[in-house]
């Protein structure tokens, strides 16, 4: 195939390493938490890349930032590409960069090819794809697609009370309503992403093409029982609020193995007892559950599962609990003809290529509900992410980057 554009992947790599310097902790983990400096920081910088590039940009009342390659007809919807900067504790350097920064090369691939859109390009910086702030994940995609509503969103506290108000204040201005969109405000949605799997390195193919994006379920329960001296009280009628809450976390366990799926995935990624002192029996626990499965019959099965053991556990233990559903979404299903799409330029390309489902959840999953969607997936070595090892290629990079700008660039003529 003849060159149309040129994807600079030493530019790009040299971004995402300049980017996962910043880091409340030291490299090689990267994190960055909503509205922190460090996120602040992230923010700052690729908005100056993308105006060295000549592009201009705006961002909302929640923080997500849009920057934009205008296109000759404005009557037209723009097409638009993304994915998210911020990171969780001691999470890796690629796992939502590589769709930012890999869509920002794109872009400026085309425009220094002097490809001129006709739709415009539009790149879409999410605010919070992850969860650590709030506790509720893809924050600024469920406010754009109306899957969170404004006074949901100023109802949202992080840990230590702060609201989403008070975090945003000094950043952001204008009300959290005018971030939702319209149904089909844009033309179509493409994320480059790492796969955070390893079926395309097993596989040795260049891109996974995705059709389904998985399930997501989150949970936050609190246990009471009573306290006591750890060496007065003896066992019988202890009533220990962290022994039921790890019974309950071995009932996620179970409910996720025995389940019909086999994508049934349950996590307890968050626990805390009171008065954490080692001489006290806990009167207080809590967990916060992520739960999955690309087959949302399945999910919500094993979830009446998790929710029965919990009230036999703590009937048992003369212990009471409150269940909280954080979210409960139902998975998306990507675009037919964006995936066809996809897939004729992946050949085009040479790129070897398979269909297949995220178990990750993304902004796609909810740019979804009010456009086309499809994402492209990259490897990543072992299929590792969240943690400091996670690792995407050069080549694997930069074949992802030029699917992506040749997909864009079709897509906006
Ligand atoms: O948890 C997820 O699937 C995403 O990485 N936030
Ligand atoms: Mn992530
Ligand atoms: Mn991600």
């Amino acid at each position: 195939m003849s060159e149309t554009f040129h994807i600079q992947a030493d530019r790009l790599l040299g971004e995402l390493h300049e980017l996962a310097q910043i880091s409340e902790h030291p490299a090689p983990a990267v994190t960055r938490i909503l509205f922190s400096p460090e996120d602040l920081a992230a923010r700052i910088f690729l908005l100056e890349k993308a105006h060295q590039a000549g592009f201009s940009s705006r961002m909302d009342a929640v923080g997500n930032i849009m920057i934009r390659m205008a296109g000759t007809d404005p009557s037209l919807t723009a097409i638009a590409t993304g994915s998210h900067t911020d990171a969780i504790p001691n999470a890796g350097a690629y796992d939502g960069t590589v769709g930012v920064l890999g869509g920002l090369e794109a872009m400026r691939a085309l425009k220094e090819a002097g490809y001129q859109p006709r739709r415009s390009i539009e790149l879409i910086m999410f605010t919070a794809e992850e969860p650590t702030r709030f506790g509720l994940g893809c924050l600024g995609s469920r406010l754009m697609s109306r899957c969170l509503s404004a006074d949901e969103a100023s109802q949202l506290r992080d840990a230590d009370g702060k609201s989403l108000d008070e975090w945003r204040g000094p950043h952001c201005t204008g009300a959290l309503s005018e971030v939702a969109l319209r149904e089909n405000d844009y033309h179509a949605f493409i994320e480059l992403h790492i796969e955070q799997g390893n079926l395309l390195e097993a596989k040795q193919l260049d891109v996974g093409l995705v059709e389904k994006i998985a399930a997501p379920a989150s949970f936050r329960l609190r246990f009471h029982g009573s306290g006591g001296h750890a060496g007065a009280v003896l066992m019988p009628g202890r009533r220990d609020a962290f022994l039921a809450a790890a019974e309950v976390a071995l009932a996620v366990e179970k409910a996720a193995i025995v389940s019909s799926s086999p994508d049934t995935v349950g996590t307890t990624g968050v626990i805390d007892v009171w008065p954490k002192a080692i001489n006290s029996i806990p009167c207080e626990a809590l967990l916060e559950i992520d739960f999955r499965d690309t087959d949302v019959e399945a999910r919500d099965i094993a979830i009446g599962q998790i929710r029965q053991a919990a009230d036999a556990i703590c009937a048992r233990r003369n212990v009471t609990f409150e269940w909280h559903c954080i979210h409960q979404d139902p998975p998306a299903i990507c675009s037919s003809w964006l995936l066809d799409e996809l897939e004729s330029n992946a050949r085009m390309l040479d790129l070897s290529h398979c269909r297949m489902v995220s178990r990750a959840y993304h902004d796609a999953l909810f740019m979804a509900r009010i456009c086309p969607t499809v994402m492209i997936f990259i490897p990543c070595r072992n299929g590792w992410s969240h943690r400091p090892d996670e690792y995407a290629s050069p080549e694997a990079i930069s074949r992802g980057t030029q699917l992506l700008a040749e997909t864009l660039r079709k897509l906006s003529q």
